[in-house]
This record gives C-alpha cells, structure tokens and sequence, in this order.
C-alpha cells in the first residue's frame, strides 16, 4: 500500500465508522513556518478570487489551501524567537515562527477554515477581532467554547462578510499571550469595485505592540500595566523596521491596528492623508478629512490614504516621543541646566564607569557608545546620510521615488536632496538682538545670566489669619 491509498483508506475507514464531518477527516494543511523577520513580497494570489496583496512590514501573508471551495488556514500558536532589531533578539510567543503570525488575507464572501494548533505552554484560543461571524466562533474562551488545550488544534470557520482591516489575538489568558506578542493581522479584499475603497498601488500593514523586556533579559515581563520599554511595529524597533518604499505618485495605504495598552497618535511627515477605514469599514467619501496625524486608540484599526506626491525620506512615527526610544528612556533623572562640574570625577572615583548624562538634554546619547548588556537596543539609534537620527520603537520612513518601479518594495537608499533644497548653516552677519531691549521695556531689567540661579520670594504667614 502506497502512502496515498493509506491515507484515503484511513479516511474512508473514519468515515465509514464514525460518520466524522468531511473537516475532521481531511488532513491539516502543512502549517507554513517563517524564520526570516524581513519584509515578504505581496503574495499573488494563487487559487480563490483575484485581489491586490498587502505588504506587511518585516512580515508575510500565509499561504493557503484551496478544500473543496473553502480557503484553509493553519495557524500553531507557539513560542518564538523575534528579531526585534538587529543585535536584539527576543523570546516572544507567536503564530508559526514570528509575533507578529503571518497576515491572512481573504476576499469578501469567501468562506474561511482556520486551524489552530496549540503549541504553547498554556491553553490559548483566537479571537477574530472585528469579523463578523457565527458566536461560537468569536474565541473568546468559556464564553463561546472551550479553550484550546495544549497540543489540540481546533477549528474556526466562518464567512468573510465585509470587505475591511481586522487583527486577530488570544482571548484566553490574554494579558500573558499579548504581552508575550501572540497577534496578527487580517485584510479582507473587496470582491468587486466598491464605491468606497480606491484601487491602490501600495497597500501596507503594520500592527502596534508593545512589550516590557529589561536591559540583558529576552523574555517580556507579562505584568507590565503601563511602564512598557520598546514600543514596536509589527514587533520590531526602528532602525529594525523597513521603509515604506513607494513610486512618486502612487496612491498609498497604510492599515494600522494598535494591541498595545495605549493609544498611538501616528504621524506622518512631507503628506496628508485621509482616513478611509476603520474598525468599522471604510468610511463614506463625505466624512473624511485631510490630516497629518491620525491616533488610533487601543483595539482599533484605521486605514489612511494619500498621493506620495513629494519625493523625499519622510519620517513617520507615533507623535508620543516615549514611543520613538528604546530602552533606557526610563528612570533618568532630568539634568538640564544641573551644574554637575567636579562632581563625575569625585563620584567615579566610587563607581568607576559612571557617565555623566543630559544636562544639556540627551541629544548626546544618540552617538554615545556606552557599554549596553547583551540583548539591549540603543535608546536612541539608527544613522541616516547626515548624521544620528536619534530615533528608535514606533519610527520609520515613507521613501518616494521617481524611478522606484512598480511593484518593488526594495529600499531605494538615502534621498539625495536637490541642490538648495536643504536647510544650511547661516554664515553671515549676526544683527544686534533686538528682544533684550524689548524685555528691559516689559520688566524694567535685563535678565543677567550670571547672578545667582536660586531668588525666593518668601511671604510670612499674617498673625492671627487661620486658613485651615
Ligand atoms: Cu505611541
């Protein structure tokens, strides 16, 4: 007997003895397993309904099985190495090899089978955050079925209603598996011309994360509530997260799902763009508006929109400036304006790898090659053409180009900006300031830079007055 007949006797015995459904039969699609935290080209679709494909940042889409007219899925939930940025490799728990899992990209009114096979430590479940679907496949554990023991695999079927930006997560233990990274991302295309949804040429996802991992350590501390140290996209830390490389004119979109526990206020520079979707479904041409930051609040998605009409390196970034560090942004002491002359060679005759930090603010850091333990990020890091940027978490690049061919979505290199076009240095006279003599008219005083920091006015308590 050949493999084949083996499996399709096995089958048909199941079959024949206990009636088992048609799904329970079939053999689980191979889970496809990702080992490399690069950007995946958009995967064209192979079999089902034609559609554009996402490209999701230092992500993939997963591929899938056509069964009999249901497109089929297999996810294993399990534990993960991440690439954070280079030099940072973190202990994350994901879908089948990377936190964030791989994209699932379906077309409106496609029937849909995922297969989920714990592999974790702990029961788990998925909950398909946004769909629309029957309520016992909504995943949420005790509440719409049993949670998914270790080494089981369940089975979640569904129709994909309407056409938008979904994520999926646990909801079974979820403050653990969230913060550990167990999330992913979900797109379903519009089956034909909506009036709603413009044709793009570059459509990008990227899912907000957070996570809690001290300096020297690889694994999250899962009770984190709020102090959070690396705030990622698409679990990766700028400069570990690509550029948005497009042509110059391309209508671009960029789908954003935020599953941290604050909400992200996303910005983007050199363009405005409108928001054409949300958790709800795009948005009727009518309401939207032009803007330059969109916040997306905890557990939402928005998509944005806009013409790359300026070519350029364009930053975008979260406009929380917590949320462009990495760690070590923490528990410093702010030192602007301390005088600490003296004072590090005394102390560093106790400790004798003291540094003396930010007090004349942290720009200073930004280039400074301090003595980081294994596994930690620079605070600050990433060198662009004209120096340290200065950046890190929740920041990366829009790069519109001329001569960037359709479809491609390797990086271009640094912009070379046109002669004239770039902010100079003045070598020229200085004119006498004129705001000192404005001020002496205000204050009646010239503020003198040299006398003592510290004036106090005090006002003695009046004899017999009892406020309390
Ligand atoms: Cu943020």
């Amino acid at each position: 007997m050949n493999r084949r007949d083996f499996i399709s006797g096995a089958a048909l015995g199941a079959v024949a003895v206990a009636g088992v459904s048609k799904v329970a039969m079939a053999a689980l699609p191979e889970p496809a397993i990702m080992t490399s935290p690069d950007t995946a080209p958009p995967r064209m679709p192979d079999t089902g309904r034609p559609y554009n494909p996402v490209v999701t940042l230092n992500g993939w889409t997963a591929p899938w099985r056509m069964n009999d007219g249901v497109k089929e899925f297999h996810l294993v939930a399990e534990p993960v190495e991440r690439e954070i940025a280079p030099g940072m490799v973190a202990r994350l728990w994901g879908y089948n090899g990377q936190s964030p899992g791989p994209t699932i990209e379906v077309v409106e009114g496609d029937r849909v089978r995922l297969f989920v096979t714990n592999r974790l430590p702990e029961q788990t479940s998925i909950h398909w955050h946004g769909q629309r679907l029957p309520n016992g496949m909504d995943g949420v554990a005790g509440l719409n079925q049993k949670a998914i023991p270790v080494g089981k695999t369940f089975v979640y079927e569904f129709v994909a209603r309407r056409p938008g930006t979904f994520m999926y997560h646990p909801h079974a233990d979820e403050m653990v598996q969230m913060a550990m990274g167990m999330m992913g991302f979900w797109v379903t295309h519009p089956r034909q011309k909506h009036e709603w949804i413009d044709d793009v040429e570059r459509d990008f996802c990227l899912l907000l994360n957070a996570y809690d991992i001290d300096p020297g350590s690889v694994v999250p501390k899962i009770n984190t509530m709020l102090d959070f140290n690396l705030w990622t996209f698409n679990s990766r830390a700028f400069p570990g997260i690509d550029s948005l490389n497009v042509r110059l004119g391309d209508r671009v979109r960029i789908r954003v799902g935020n599953l941290t526990m604050t909400n992200h206020p996303i910005h983007l520079h050199g363009h405005e763009f409108a928001v054409t979707g949300t958790d709800g479904g795009p948005t009727p041409p009518g309401s939207r508006w032009q803007e330059v930051t969109a916040d997306i609040a905890v557990g939402q998605m928005r998509q944005v929109e806009f013409i790359a009409d300026a070519e350029g390196d364009w930053a975008f970034h979260c406009h929380k400036s917590h949320h462009t560090m990495n760690p070590m942004g923490h528990d410093v002491p702010t030192m602007i304006g301390v005088d600490h002359r003296g004072l590090v060679g005394r102390i560093q005759e106790l400790v004798p790898d003291y540094m003396l930090m930010g007090e004349r603010g942290m720009a200073d850091m930004k280039d400074m090659q301090m003595m980081l333990p294994e596994e930690t990020l620079a605070m600050m890091a990433g060198f662009g053409p004209h120096g340290p940027i200065g950046m890190g978490g929740m920041f990366t690049m829009l790069k519109v180009r001329r001569d960037q061919k359709p479809g491609d979505y390797s990086d271009p290199g640094w912009y070379q900006q046109p002669a004239g076009t770039q902010a100079y240095e003045w070598a020229g006279a200085m004119p006498e300031p004129q705001r000192f003599a404005a001020e002496r008219l205000h204050q009646g005083e010239v503020p003198d830079l040299n006398r003592p920091a510290l004036e106090m006015q005090v006002r003695k308590p009046i004899p017999g007055a009892h406020n309390h």
